[in-house]
């Protein structure tokens, strides 16, 4: 394989290791407000508040799996912040695929899957000033070692760890090195081409297009066809009345998944 470009984004000086934190995110906003260079990373070996969108909760026991957080300050309007949450994925997503991990699928926006059980799921916040961005923290919650008996009942039958799928015991911080390579990689094509060429190797992990999807926005909820990825990492879905959606940010889920 091709080594991976990389920009020198993460250096080890700008490492920050906890064993128990509330939040990498929030840490890692505490850490963004007093000046931490873009490219720092909070790693937690257990989060008490770890969490997911719209304030659900993300369960992070400890000594099993990643919770790591990224201060980014992309040159790049607002509006475009939530294409980071695509690039993060993609970067999970070559990651797992790069260790041997089969059938690695994205599940828009932010989460990924294995054989249609969440593995990561990945949580974008900024700061803005009213035109531009300050920070932005990209958190990423991955299950590495354990079995599904580790999660909450609740989640038994929707969550999985990698070591369920490789059968074998995972090094966090080898892993970590990993991933960190690949974001460091997809953040520097990010930086030099915009999303735009990003959307088709999103795409090779997506199972979406052409299939029928239920759309859960804060404000609508329908089902529909998912027709396209536009060139803003937007999904486009067509409603059973025809009419054209562009979804910015929301829930997407195939019909017949959980
Ligand atoms: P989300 O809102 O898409 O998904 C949250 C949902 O996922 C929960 O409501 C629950 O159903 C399910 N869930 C909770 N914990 C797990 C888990 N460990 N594995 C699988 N499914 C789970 C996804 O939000 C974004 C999560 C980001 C988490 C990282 S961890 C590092 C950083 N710090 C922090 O507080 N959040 C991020």
């Amino acid at each position: 394989m091709a080594p991976l470009l990389t920009s020198g984004l993460f250096r080890s000086d700008r490492y920050h290791f906890f064993s128990v934190l509330d939040s990498t995110n929030q840490q890692a906003a505490r850490l963004a407000q007093e000046g931490a260079e873009p490219g720092t990373v909070v790693v937690a070996d257990h989060q008490t508040g770890g969490r997911g969108r719209l304030g659900r909760p993300w369960s992070s026991p400890k000594g099993l799996h990643l919770y790591c957080s990224v201060v980014l300050r992309p040159a790049i309007p607002p509006r475009d912040a939530a294409q980071l949450t695509l690039v993060s994925g993609l970067a999970v997503a070559h990651t797992l695929a790069g260790i041997g991990v089969e059938d690695v699928e994205i599940k828009w926006p932010n989460d990924l899957l294995l054989k249609g059980r969440k593995v990561a799921g990945i949580l974008t916040e900024m700061r803005t000033d009213p035109t531009r961005i300050q920070y932005v923290i990209v958190g990423i919650g991955l299950n590495v070692n354990g079995t599904e008996t580790d999660f909450p009942e609740e989640l038994r039958d929707k969550a999985t760890t990698l070591a369920d799928s490789l059968r074998t015991t995972l090094d966090r911080p080898w892993l970590l090195a990993k991933m960190l390579a690949q974001l460091d990689h997809w953040y520097g094509r990010f930086d030099r081409e915009g999303f735009g060429p990003l959307g088709q190797e999103w795409l090779a992990f997506s199972r979406l297009l052409g299939q029928p999807v239920r759309v859960n926005m804060a404000a609508d909820h329908f089902s529909g066809q998912a027709l396209a990825l536009d060139t803003e990492g937007c999904l486009l879905v067509r409603r059973a009345n025809g009419m054209l959606t562009r979804v910015v940010a929301g829930d997407v889920t195939r019909l017949g998944e959980g």
